[in-house]
C-alpha cells in the first residue's frame, strides 16, 4: 500500500483518479483549493488540505510522507488563460515548479497533466509526440513550460517525471454548469434539459474525444514510467469528431432532436486535433479506448441522476 498526493484532486479527473487509487488499496491525499473542484467529489478516507498549488511552503507540507504525486491541479480552460495571463500562469507554471521543487528532497516521483494545447495548429494528423509543439494559448504555453521544467527536474535534481498530454478528456463529474467546462459536459447538461446548444464557428473543427476511464488507466501507469528523461506521452483515441458531429452524438444520447445555434468562432480556435496514440498504447500498456457513444451514455446517465459525487458508481 502506498500514500499519493494527488493536486487538484476534487477535480473531474483528479477525482477518478482518487477513487481509482483507493480502490486498489492505496492511501491518498488531496490538495486543491475548490476553486472547480468540490469535496464532495471525494469518497471518505482522502485526506484534503485545502490551499493553493503556487504556495511552495503548502505543497512541502502535502508532499511530506507520501510515495508520488500526481499533479492535475490548474486553471483547465484555454479561454480563461487568454482572460487573465499572468494570473493563471503562476498557478498553471508556477503550480507545476512548486510542485516539482518539493519533488525533489524526496526525489519522488511526479507525473503531471500536460495536454493537447501544446501542438497547436498541425498539419499532419495524427499528431505524434514527435510534431514541433507550436501553442496557440497561455494555457498551451503554460503546458509547454511544465514540460520543460519537468526536463529540468529530471536532470538537475533527481526527479523523475512522466507527462500525459490529454487530449479532450470527457465523463461523469466535469461540471455542466460551467461555460468553461469541456463542450461534452455542456453539450449534455443543456440536450437532457431540453435547451439550445451554441456551437462556436460551422463546427467543423474536429477534437479527439478520450474517454476519463481511459485516462486514470494512463495516470496510473504513468506513475510505473516516470523516468528521469521525463518522457511525456499522448492520451488520446486516435479518432476525430468534429463538434457537429458531437451534437448530434450528444443528442441521440440524449434521446433528443437537435436544437443547433451557431455563434461566432473562438478566438486562437484549433481547427483540426486528433492524437496518435500508438506511443502510449506501446509504453503504457493502454487498452482499448471507451468509445464516444457509450461514454456519452455514461454522462447522460450521470446527469439523469441528479450528478452525484464520488460514490455515483459512474467510473469506468
Ligand atoms: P478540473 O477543473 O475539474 O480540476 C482541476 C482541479 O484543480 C480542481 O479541483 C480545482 O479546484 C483545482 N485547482 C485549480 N486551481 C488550483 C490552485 N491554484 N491550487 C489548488 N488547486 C487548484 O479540471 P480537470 O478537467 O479535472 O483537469 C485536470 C488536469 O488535466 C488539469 O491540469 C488540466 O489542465 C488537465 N487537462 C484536462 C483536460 C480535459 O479535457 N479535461 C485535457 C487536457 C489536460
Ligand atoms: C483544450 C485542449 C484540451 C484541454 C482543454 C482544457 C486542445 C485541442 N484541447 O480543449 O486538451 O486542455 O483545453 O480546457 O487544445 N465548443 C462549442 N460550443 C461550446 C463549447 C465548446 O462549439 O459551448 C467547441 C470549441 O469551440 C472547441 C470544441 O468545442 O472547438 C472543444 O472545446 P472545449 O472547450 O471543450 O475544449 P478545447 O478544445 O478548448
Amino acid at each position: 500500500m502506498a500514500l499519493f498526493l494527488i493536486t487538484g484532486g476534487c477535480g473531474f479527473i483528479g477525482s477518478h483518479l482518487a477513487t481509482a487509487l483507493l480502490r486498489r488499496g492505496d492511501q491518498v491525499r488531496v490538495l486543491d483549493d475548490l476553486s472547480t473542484g468540490s469535496r464532495a467529489n471525494l469518497l471518505p478516507g482522502c485526506a484534503l488540505l485545502e490551499g493553493d498549488v503556487a504556495d511552495p511552503a503548502l505543497v512541502r507540507q502535502a508532499m511530506e510522507g507520501v510515495d508520488g504525486c500526481f499533479h492535475l491541479a490548474a486553471i483547465a480552460s484555454v479561454e480563461l488563460g487568454m482572460r487573465d495571463w499572468l494570473g493563471t500562469h503562476r498557478v498553471n507554471l508556477g503550480g507545476t515548479i512548486a510542485v516539482l521543487d518539493a519533488a525533489r528532497a524526496a526525489k519522488l516521483p511526479v507525473v503531471y497533466a500536460s495536454s493537447a494545447a501544446v501542438y497547436g495548429d498541425q498539419a499532419v494528423m495524427p499528431i505524434a509526440e514527435s510534431a514541433a509543439a507550436r501553442p496557440l494559448s497561455s494555457y498551451g504555453a503554460d503546458k509547454l513550460g511544465s514540460e520543460q521544467h519537468a526536463r529540468v527536474a529530471g536532470a538537475a535534481h533527481g526527479v523523475p517525471t512522466c507527462g500525459l498530454r490529454f487530449f479532450n478528456v470527457f465523463g461523469p463529474r466535469q461540471d455542466p454548469r460551467s461555460p468553461y467546462s469541456g463542450v461534452i459536459s455542456i453539450f449534455c447538461g443543456r440536450m437532457a434539459a431540453g435547451q439550445p446548444v451554441t456551437i462556436h464557428g460551422d463546427g467543423r473543427q474536429t477534437r479527439d474525444f478520450v474517454h476519463v476511464g481511459q485516462v486514470v488507466r494512463a495516470l496510473l501507469a504513468g506513475m510505473e514510467a516516470a523516468s528521469l528523461e521525463a518522457p511525456v506521452f499522448n492520451v488520446c483515441t486516435g479518432r476525430p469528431t468534429s463538434v457537429l458531429e458531437l451534437a448530434h452524438a450528444v443528442a441521440a444520447a440524449c434521446g433528443v432532436a437537435p436544437d443547433i445555434r451557431h455563434g461566432p468562432g473562438r478566438e486562437g480556435e484549433i481547427r483540426e486535433s486528433y492524437g496518435n496514440p500508438a506511443l502510449a498504447g506501446e509504453r503504457l500498456g493502454l487498452g482499448e479506448a471507451v468509445a464516444l457513444e457509450d461514454g456519452l451514455r455514461d454522462v447522460v446517465a450521470w446527469l439523469r441522476a441528479g450528478s452525484p459525487g464520488a460514490a455515483d458508481g459512474f467510473s469506468r
